[in-house]
């Protein structure tokens, strides 16, 4: 028997967007229901359980800014924090919020029906469940919806096979296996250098060399963190200015390349490599949109290549042939000091292509690769396609498939025409990805939040951004980009890694002129979109 609920507001995703709608939706008084397929909050810190799993944004930066009390209580152990001490700060903040109580766990959304006579969403579930509400809010994350290849013989493998999004709650023993992974992403590049010390051997299937740069990782620096502490909202109110190459507190560097000598040069980017992390990609200020810029930083991580590894020949598979930051950077701790190892072989698959999974591992064009455990660090259907993977129907029963064919378009990266009352948070068209995440986050469940409280404190029933609005936003997303190097190689901001995916960027360049153009809609009356 399926039982109907109605809600004020349902919130698909209970990640860092979701607890912190849910605590906005709260402060309006409104009633609300977060669904989340997980077993537990935490969303991409929940799923992500590889072994080196971390997040790759200074803690400091990669916490809730909305609440003082929270921000100054909460001490982070190190600069980058590992996947559980994020989830432990996520279970604090779902505690200190009394948040749980509004989520369903375990509970996967399969549907969502706009009922035009009701003007409400109706919202089905894997367990049966009906429920309905004025508003639904997609937290669903923008890398969220795992990419698992389809290769031939993958069923016949005897040993397990694992996404590293998907990896064993209960851990896995890696001692005296031999293992295989695919993919040199993020999640490769962090797992790589762990794996290779736990496993008897490693073998890295490589698509794609990565322009990976040290995190240089260490304790927290408490005379740092007093110092930040001292004044946390004027240091947040920095980072919200901070978004493009260096996605940093730490702002780039106010020249480009051009303007230094090659001497220079090498001495900035000798000092931003020591520094780590994003910071290095701040060099010089141009490196997204100046070619001159960009190789000399490429020329400079090509050298590093070649100090740090041994091999000629590995040096040369290992280096990317595409210009840097054109795929979503990449920090590592020990990345390329591990192809010195003895129990790591690296094959490229562009030259060697992997033709099956056969029971015993994995078969190229010119060798079969023995293995116990084949690791899949092979990314997501990013900013799409945890929104595509749900049956999601607008006006006239027009599904968001049909509507996103092509590639997705709406407004602001918050609204799709022909789906009122419906907001996506980070999604395409917004700046997301391009940015630290929580910060984009933030953003965008205050302007929701923010919206609804407005409609509510003014009689509004239902908000729709129009047609024109949209077609204009796509447009100008698509103008943004293509002034960038983010267009000059096959990543997946367009959609390069999934085959058959539509080929638009999606996310856009440049956070706080979008932050202004949300501010001058809102003082606007909701410039773009029809209130009624
Ligand atoms: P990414 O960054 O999308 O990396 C996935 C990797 O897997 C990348 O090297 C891909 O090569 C490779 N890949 C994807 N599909 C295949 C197939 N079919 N065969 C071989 N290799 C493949 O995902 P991550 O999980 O590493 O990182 C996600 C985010 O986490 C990251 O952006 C940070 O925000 C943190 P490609 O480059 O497409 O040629």
């Amino acid at each position: 028997m399926t039982r109907l609920k109605a809600f004020d507001v349902i919130i698909v995703g209970a990640g860092i967007s979701g607890m912190y709608m849910l605590y906005r939706a709260r402060r309006l008084s409104l009633s609300v229901r977060v669904i989340e397929a997980g077993g537990d909050l935490g969303g991409t810190w929940y799923w992500n359980r590889y072994p080196g799993a971390r997040c790759d944004t200074d803690t400091l930066e990669y916490s809730y800014s909305f609440d003082e009390d929270l921000q100054q209580e909460w001490e982070w152990p190190e600069r980058y924090p590992t996947q559980p001490e994020i989830l432990k700060y996520l279970n604090h903040v779902a505690e200190r919020f009394d948040l749980r109580k509004d989520i369903a766990f375990s509970t996967r959304v399969e549907s969502a029906i706009f009922d035009e006579a009701a003007s409400r969403w109706q919202v089905a579930t894997d367990d049966g469940a009906e429920l309905s509400a004025q508003f639904l809010v997609m937290a669903t994350g923008s890398i969220s919806a795992p990419n698992i290849p389809d290769i031939d013989g993958m069923e016949s493998f005897q040993g397990p096979i694992h996404h590293t999004a998907r990896w064993p709650h209960e851990g896995f023993d890696l001692s005296g296996l031999r293992v295989g992974i695919i993919g040199t992403g993020s999640s490769g590049v962090q797992a790589i250098p762990v794996i290779a010390e736990q496993a008897a051997h490693l073998t890295v299937f490589q698509r794609s060399p990565q322009w990976s740069v040290p995190a240089h990782n260490r304790p927290s620096d408490p005379k740092m963190v007093a110092a930040i502490k001292a004044d946390y909202p004027g240091f947040r109110a920095a980072n919200r200015l901070q978004s493009g190459a260096q996605l940093s507190h730490i702002p780039p560097n106010d020249f480009s390349a051009a303007d230094v000598s090659e001497e220079e040069r090498q001495r900035i980017l000798e000092e931003r490599w020591q520094l780590g992390g994003f910071p290095f990609f701040g060099a010089f200020n141009d490196i997204t949109v100046n070619l001159e810029s960009n190789r000399a930083t490429a020329d400079f991580v090509r050298g590093k290549i070649r100090e740090i590894v041994n091999d000629p020949a590995i040096v040369e598979m290992l280096t990317p042939d595409y210009t840097i930051h054109c795929k979503r950077p990449v920090l590592d701790s020990g990345y390329f000091e591990t192809y010195n190892r003895d129990n790591v072989l690296l094959v490229d698959i562009n030259a060697t292509p992997i033709e099956a999974i056969t029971p015993r591992g994995i078969r190229t064009t010119d060798a079969d690769h023995d293995l116990d455990l084949i690791v899949l660090a092979t990314g997501f259907d990013n900013m799409t396609g945890a929104l595509l993977r749900i049956d999601i129907r607008g006006r006239d029963g027009l599904p968001l498939r049909d509507e996103w064919a092509a590639g997705p378009v709406n407004y602001l990266g918050l609204q799709v025409s022909g789906f009122p009352n419906l907001f996506t948070i980070t999604g395409p068209g917004s700046p997301s990805v391009l940015t630290n995440m929580m910060v984009a986050i933030e953003q965008h469940v205050e302007w929701v939040s923010d919206c609804i409280g407005f409609m509510a404190a003014n009689n509004h029933a239902s908000i729709e951004a129009t047609e024109e609005a949209q077609e204009a936003w796509v447009a100008h997303v698509n103008e943004v980009a293509n002034q960038t190097l983010w267009v000059s190689c096959r990543n997946w901001y367009q959609g390069y890694n999934i085959p058959g995916k539509p080929r638009v960027f999606m996310p856009l360049p440049g956070f706080p002129p979008y932050v202004e153009k949300c501010e001058e809609v809102v003082a606007k009356g909701y410039e773009g979109f029809v209130l009624s």
